[in-house]
């Protein structure tokens, strides 16, 4: 047998040390912008990006139609869950990508006089992060420009600024320029962290759009509904069994990104899957592949043509494989040695091939940590399974609001397929576990939160992107003692609460 000399690893075992923060590093200033699918980094931009390193879990207690629309919403991306028909998942991306985006009802009631404070409380309402001013408040009304809400502008501005002026640098940049160039509407769109760009003619109207995916230009009627124009980006599950009819299902239906799910990647299976893919679509359709836990798995599906290569098995939370098969690796081990096999493969190729850690993340500290060793973005099961948009219920146990949350390798989600290797079905046995996780609340919330923590680590490293981050990081393994010193210890907690 062969044995790894370093031992296997999770995330509570390390800690970043930091690094020299200059004054222009401050949270507000950190893009947490990732790569999703392949590309030759430094010759071309990536076909999709997110703007916040998460994905939510192909799972059945995570991933429907709200988790699609919110996460999308946030700059991540759903995986619509795959163990439920062809025709059901199909619907469930179609019904994201018809859902509406980008600005606020019309009931909004921003106007020219509304205070920037009207802005974010509307904006952490709804969930939106563009938001539309019209000259009366309605989207008939005429178009006088948009306000992000993530762009941060907010923190520089007196909080009761009348969104007029607050919109001033757009009207200064859009208006009147009818005739701008794509390549300027690709400089606004990233200066301003827009997805899209309206451009305004002087008396108001709206003349046309510039998208960000792939900065084409879309004349509109000036006329035209604003909440037709964008659509919310959604991945989803797939199988290496029956992937020659749900694949075009689900192509048709508008998914944006597939992925293979299974416990493990490192097979046959997926090489067939992704080899019929590319026959098929060529490198038209994207789709992940995974799990793989070393560097020889990774470079197997990266060379079978793997848009993104996910890590992880036996570390879920829901997750009883390791114990019941014996198989796995501690997590940040994982993503420590793909994280290395993936520069090793870019260097080889100039093709720079995003790896995802999956699984095992408790505490948003844990999310830093897997940026800071190397992961492009994270997927997440239990983390969202607690918000509102999971599909779960929510119960009461004990006086306490839980969600329900099941692996789809337990009896409950009867996902066999993302486990089986073949042979009898009477011979299945359950890897995962079916679940209570605390309520949340919403995932607009959450994510606010955890994300700007994870700003904050950066900037004590000194790295205002995640390259750059991944690059000044210093990790040091650390004492069971010094687990204990980095909690709250020798005194008695008033309010448990507060420790998250
Ligand atoms: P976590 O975020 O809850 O820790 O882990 C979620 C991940 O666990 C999923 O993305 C998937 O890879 C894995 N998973 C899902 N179901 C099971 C199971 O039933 C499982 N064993 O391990």
């Amino acid at each position: 047998a062969f044995y790894y000399e370093d031992l296997s690893r999770t995330f509570s075992e390390f800690l970043l040390v930091p690094g020299y923060s200059p004054e222009t590093c401050i949270p507000s200033a950190v893009s947490l912008k990732t790569p999703l699918v392949k590309y030759r980094k430094g010759v071309e931009e990536p076909a999709l990006t997110l703007n916040v390193p998460m994905v939510s879990a192909i799972m059945q207690s995570v991933s429907g139609v709200k988790m699609g629309e919110a996460l999308a919403r946030e700059g991540g991306i759903a995986f619509i869950f795959g163990s439920q028909s062809i025709e059901d998942e199909a619907e469930m991306v179609r019904k994201v990508k018809r859902s509406k985006s980008g600005f606020v009802e019309s009931d909004s009631n921003i106007t020219p006089d509304s205070t920037l404070n009207d802005v974010i409380a509307l904006s952490q309402k709804t969930g939106h992060s563009t938001i539309a001013v019209t000259d009366d408040g309605t989207l008939n009304g005429k178009l006088l420009g948009v306000v992000t809400s993530r762009d941060y502008r907010v923190s520089r501005m007196d909080g009761n600024e009348k969104v007029s002026s607050f919109m001033t640098p757009f009207e200064k940049l859009i208006v009147g320029k009818e005739g701008i160039t794509l390549s300027e509407a690709n400089d606004m769109i990233w200066e301003h962290k827009l997805n899209q760009l309206p451009i305004i003619t002087e008396d108001g109207r709206l003349s046309s759009f510039v998208f960000r995916k792939d900065y084409s230009e879309h004349k509109a009627n000036p006329n035209e509904n604003l909440d037709s124009k964008k659509r919310y980006i959604v991945g989803a599950g797939i199988n290496t069994r029956d992937y020659k009819e749900r694949v075009p299902a689900l192509v048709a239906a508008g998914a944006d990104c597939l992925c293979i799910d299974s416990s493990e990647g490192f097979s046959a299976w997926q090489k067939n899957t992704l080899a019929w893919i590319r026959e098929q679509y060529g490198d038209s359709v994207k789709v992940g592949a995974g799990n793989v836990v070393d560097a020889e798995g990774f470079r197997f599906l990266a060379e079978c043509g793997a848009d993104f290569v996910k890590i992880g098995i036996g570390g879920g939370s829901i997750c009883i494989t390791r114990e019941t098969k014996g198989i796995g690796r501690g997590q940040a081990s994982a993503v420590i040695d793909v994280a290395k096999a993936r520069d090793e493969y870019f260097k080889e190729t100039g093709i720079y091939v995003p790896i995802c850690s999956d699984g095992g993340i408790v505490y948003d500290y844990h999310m830093t940590l897997a940026l800071a060793m190397g992961a492009d973005f994270l997927m997440l099961g239990r983390y969202f399974a607690r918000f509102d948009e999971s599909p779960s219920n929510k119960v009461n146990v004990n006086g306490v609001y839980m969600k329900e949350y099941w692996g789809e390798g337990s009896f409950r989600a009867r996902n066999w397929q993302r486990y089986d290797m073949g042979g009898k079905k009477n011979l299945s046995f359950a890897e995962g576990v079916d679940s209570y996780v605390p309520y949340a609340g919403s995932l607009h919330d959450n994510l606010e939160v955890t994300t700007s923590k994870i700003r904050s680590t950066m900037c004590n490293c000194g790295a205002l992107s995640l390259e750059e981050f991944r690059n000044k990081a210093k990790l040091t393994v650390i004492s069971p003692t010094s687990i204990v010193e980095g909690g709250a210890h020798d005194v008695l907690l008033k309010d448990r609460s507060e420790v998250k």
